[in-house]
């Protein structure tokens, strides 16, 4: 009597999962890429939120961070009738079309890290605000190298949102009379491959014999750039900054190749991000202006202009901190 009703119960439990399971969205997080410990790290938070709000998100983009495959992904996407799209874009106006026919289509289409232009897409979780990291970065070259020298910009892609928007702040940035000792030489794209911009780190120091430091807003160029660096026995004369994650950049940070780097979290970034895309996806908000929504443990946050939702400030690891971080 006893254990048919257990068993009548553990049935009950099992269907009901499973039901709840069904009632949940289908999401499929697109990065620039895969491959990219970066995007690793954004997709971990992904699952973390998924796993809260009982979605299913699916981790799905190209081998390389072309935008012409993202725009062919998001086509094929469209007829399996997923419930949402998050995607960094490889180029924000050629991922608009695509972007648009997916919203048409019933899909929600967000961005994050790198967002797809207006029109494309309906909510952007922006990592931090992009003056701030383009200067940041800037100030922090200007103490390594001492206020004089010339430096380089080793970036990801010439056609990538994030990339453009940061370097144009850096250029600012330099404008600005107190670095009148410092010569931006050269700015060279490795694409967000590990061996491009490995090669193009190799190519700026020979073409540069007075090089003092290098710039690299892109998790890839900097581990690579650093290597190189490393590699040539150069650690030490030629300072390299930029944005980078702890778990790739510690062995550099503490031989002191590489003294400080800038990033926000990508764990967090992906949380919001799942979080902004289902709540569009069960209508508790529209994405307009002013609106409010939770974002699990990271707490509430207020939708910004031109969809934009911003994650927080930027943090700058050194040696001192850089143990701090498991991501
Ligand atoms: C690379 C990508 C990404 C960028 C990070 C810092 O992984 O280019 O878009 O935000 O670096």
């Amino acid at each position: 009597m006893r254990k048919s009703l257990i068993l009548a119960m553990s049935v009950m439990l099992v269907l009901s999962m499973s039901v709840f399971a069904s009632a949940g969205y289908k999401i499929v997080n697109m990065p620039k890429n895969l491959g990219n410990p970066y995007f690793d790290a954004c997709n971990a938070g992904a699952q973390e939120a998924a796993k809260e709000l009982g979605d299913e998100v699916i981790y799905q983009a190209p081998s390389d961070a072309d935008a012409t495959k993202q725009i062919q992904m998001i086509n094929a996407l469209i007829a399996q009738k997923v419930n949402g799209i998050m995607v960094s874009a490889n180029d924000p106006d050629a991922l608009v079309p695509a972007g648009k026919k997916a919203i048409e289509a019933g899909i929600v289409v967000t961005s994050y890290d790198a967002a797809i232009g207006d029109g494309g897409r309906q909510l952007f979780a922006l990592q931090a605000d992009a003056e701030g990291i383009g200067r940041k970065q800037v100030q922090v070259m200007a103490d390594l190298i001492g206020g004089a020298g010339e430096i380089a910009i080793l970036s990801a892609a010439s056609g990538m949102p994030n990339q453009t928007e940061w370097i144009k702040w850096m250029n600012e940035e330099l404008k600005d009379p107190k670095y009148k000792d410092i010569k931006l030489v050269d700015t060279v794209y490795g694409d967000d491959d590990d061996t491009k911009s490995y090669q193009k780190m190799q190519g700026l120091m020979k073409s540069y014999p007075n090089l003092k430091g290098v710039i690299s807003p892109t998790s890839v160029g900097i581990a690579a750039g650093a290597r190189a660096i490393r590699d040539a026995g150069m650690g030490g004369k030629i300072m390299i900054t930029g944005l980078g994650i702890p778990s790739q950049m510690r062995e550099y940070v503490k031989d002191d190749t590489c003294k400080a780097f800038a990033l926000w979290n990508p764990v967090d970034l992906g949380y919001l991000t799942t979080y902004m895309t289902h709540h569009l996806i069960a209508g508790t908000i529209k994405g307009l202006a002013g609106e409010k929504f939770t974002a699990g443990r990271l707490g509430e946050y207020t939708i910004g202009e031109k969809g934009v939702v911003l994650l927080g400030a930027p943090f700058v690891f050194t040696k001192e901190n850089i143990d701090n971080f498991s991501f």
